[in-house]
């Protein structure tokens, strides 16, 4: 069966990555529909050997279309995703719009590809810096059971758009040619206070809620329990923003259930879908963020035992957050979709 297809937010970031992955992987598509704001309309895309004008998104654009991608903004998702559903589309939302919503399945296919069916019309994306540490902690997981995750994160500053990768560029050509930073964008575009982020770290992504964390902190919290489906997991995490362009990185200590052997541990991960282990330190091979950009994985290494708690492991996890941590996930959902509908 081929598939009509519509992405919508289709001139952003992840958009661009989903329509180059639909295309690469040769997505079984009858009819590709590229939506957005009115104001991105009109633009051409080629994809395959068509040309696809940009559409701005209504509600009448999901007429026929079996299957759409969001990556528009939450208002967005909002909006348009009961509107699609309406007219029998099955939605991937990449917003945070419906991902704690009860009946809203929130799914990494590496972790909890089962849930996928439960969908009533949407299924949810998770954050991109919840994804790649779920999809490296899961084998962990199912052999050892975790008790508790404090994760600090190193993550780039496309995960901000493509206005953010600009800014940093902007930002690092004038201090190195003696200019102000001039910062516009980070950490928040529309809060007042802007930091600079070229030769920088920003421990702030997103908004603070009234509990001290941000909201990409609580993302991490509550999005981890909910794609492992154990409330129980103690999670703390601490998001920063650093001077790279893609993948983000992130610190993590995990501290499992029961004992365990380094070497079964290396084992799990080297095997778990989607994990490449990186991890020798005679030779400094560890993941890092200019070499797992562009690529679908999640990479893991600095893999060791923790000196004060013998059940619990500290490692390193990159991935590119555009692609796993976005666009390769939601592509990877309609990937299984495609494949149960045949
Ligand atoms: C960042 N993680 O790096 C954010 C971007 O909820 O999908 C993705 C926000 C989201 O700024």
């Amino acid at each position: 069966k081929l598939f009509n297809v519509a992405v919508v937010g289709a001139t952003g970031a992840v958009g661009e990555q989903i329509i180059r992955l639909l295309n690469e992987r040769n997505f079984p598509i009858n009819e590709l529909k590229l939506l957005s704001s009115e104001r991105s309309a009109g633009s051409v895309i080629k994809f395959k050997d068509r040309e696809i004008t940009v559409q701005a998104a209504k509600p009448e654009s999901f007429e026929g279309v079996d299957i759409a991608l969001f990556s528009a903004g939450g208002d967005v998702s909002k909006l348009l995703i009961p509107e699609a559903i309406q007219r029998g589309t099955v939605c991937i939302d990449n917003t945070s719009a419906y991902r704690m919503d009860p009946e809203t399945p929130l799914v990494v296919p590496e972790v909890n590809i089962d849930k996928i069916n439960e969908h009533k019309g949407v299924i949810a994306n998770p954050n991109c810096s919840t994804i790649q540490m779920v999809a490296a902690l899961k084998p962990l997981y199912d052999r050892y059971g975790i008790k508790s995750v404090i994760v600090s994160t190193y993550q780039a500053v496309s995960g901000a758009g493509a206005k953010a990768i600009n800014e940093m560029l902007r930002q690092s050509k004038e201090i190195l040619a003696g200019n102000e930073a001039n910062p516009q964008i980070l950490p928040v575009s529309s809060l007042p206070v802007k930091h600079q982020i070229a030769f920088n770290a920003i421990p702030q992504i997103d908004k603070f809620v009234d509990n001290g964390f941000t909201y990409e902190e609580m993302k991490m919290i509550n999005e981890t329990k909910k794609i492992m489906g154990d409330e129980s997991i103690e999670v703390t995490a601490t998001c920063v923003r650093i001077p790279v362009v893609y993948g983000h990185s992130e610190s993590v200590y995990v501290e499992l259930k029961s004992d365990f052997e380094m070497e079964e541990v290396r084992q799990l991960i080297a095997d778990a879908p989607g994990i490449v282990l990186q991890d020798n330190t005679a030779e400094q091979v560890y993941p890092l963020a200019t070499e797992a950009a562009g690529k679908l994985d999640t990479f893991v290494g600095r893999l060791r035992r923790d000196l004060n708690n013998p059940r619990a492991l500290n490692m390193w996890i990159v991935s590119d957050n555009l692609l796993k941590g976005a666009a390769w996930n939601a592509v990877q959902i309609a990937e299984y979709i495609a494949i149960e509908a045949n």
